[in-house]
């Protein structure tokens, strides 16, 4: 959407708000031993502290209040009795509605610390993220932010998932734009405007390039070869200047 008034955005800053806390708290509840479910319901439960209703279930009939992605996992995982092992990289993305408005963020971590590689993950692809809210500003082309997503991965020998992609917010989970790639499009002729408000979530991976969807549960996204990767996701609003990052805990 693009937001016209001063209530739309505080609106939407609720509701960011609301989605970082979540995220947070569920980060910090986090502990090896602990089940996906376990995890998601702490998840159910803070949302609803805060009246805001799970956007996954409400929009997709997703099976969780949250989507927990483990390793070869990389996105919509499903909560379940998977249970989290040390070293395991675990991905959270919480996304919600309140009062017709909605939020979606999420962040990776390795669980009781991690490897190296893990670590490379997690700061490159944070970076990634950083880099590409720097490029985008009113008039700017929409690919400035696929652009500095895929120069942060190949500046750290890494690669990225092409077929996952941020995507506009607002008054539903994925609102227009559509597909807001995380790789340099040249083709690509949108240009970015001031109020519009979207998702930017860079997926960097150790070795593959595409996820392909389980056909067992019709929605988690695996890498084939089981290797991993990490997000990390914000809401933002375009402004003249720097975006307005929604989805901070207040
Ligand atoms: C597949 C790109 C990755 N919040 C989720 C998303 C997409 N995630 O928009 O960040 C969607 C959750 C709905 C099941
Ligand atoms: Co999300
Ligand atoms: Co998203």
């Amino acid at each position: 959407m693009i937001i016209q008034t001063d209530e739309e955005l505080q609106k939407l800053k609720k509701i960011g708000s609301i989605c970082a806390i979540v995220l947070r708290d569920m980060m910090a509840a986090c502990r090896p031993g602990m089940t996906t479910k376990e995890l998601d319901e702490l998840g159910g439960k803070l949302l609803a502290k805060y009246g805001a209703t799970s956007a996954p279930m409400a929009v997709y009939n997703f099976p969780g209040y949250t989507c927990i992605s483990v390793n070869e996992e990389i996105a919509h995982g499903i909560p379940g009795d998977r249970i989290i092992k040390p070293g395991d990289m675990v991905n959270i993305d919480v996304s919600a509605e309140l009062d017709g408005y909605f939020g979606d963020n999420g962040a990776s971590f390795l669980a009781g610390g991690g490897d190296k590689m893990g670590q490379r993950l997690l700061r490159a692809s944070k970076e990634a993220l950083a880099n590409a809210i720097t490029a985008a500003s009113d008039g700017k082309p929409l690919n400035h932010i696929g652009r500095a997503i895929e120069n942060t991965a190949t500046r750290h020998g890494l690669k990225l998932i092409r077929n996952l992609c941020g995507h506009g917010v607002g008054h539903t989970l994925h609102d227009e734009p559509e597909m807001i790639d995380n790789y340099y499009d040249p083709s690509d002729r949108r240009k970015l405007q001031k109020g519009l408000v979207i998702a930017i979530e860079p997926f960097i991976s150790e070795k593959e390039n595409m996820v392909l969807q389980s056909k067992r549960d019709g929605w988690t996204l695996y890498t084939p070869h089981g290797t991993r990767a990490a997000q990390f996701e914000h809401t933002i609003v375009i402004t003249e200047k720097r975006p307005i990052i929604l989805t901070l805990p207040e």
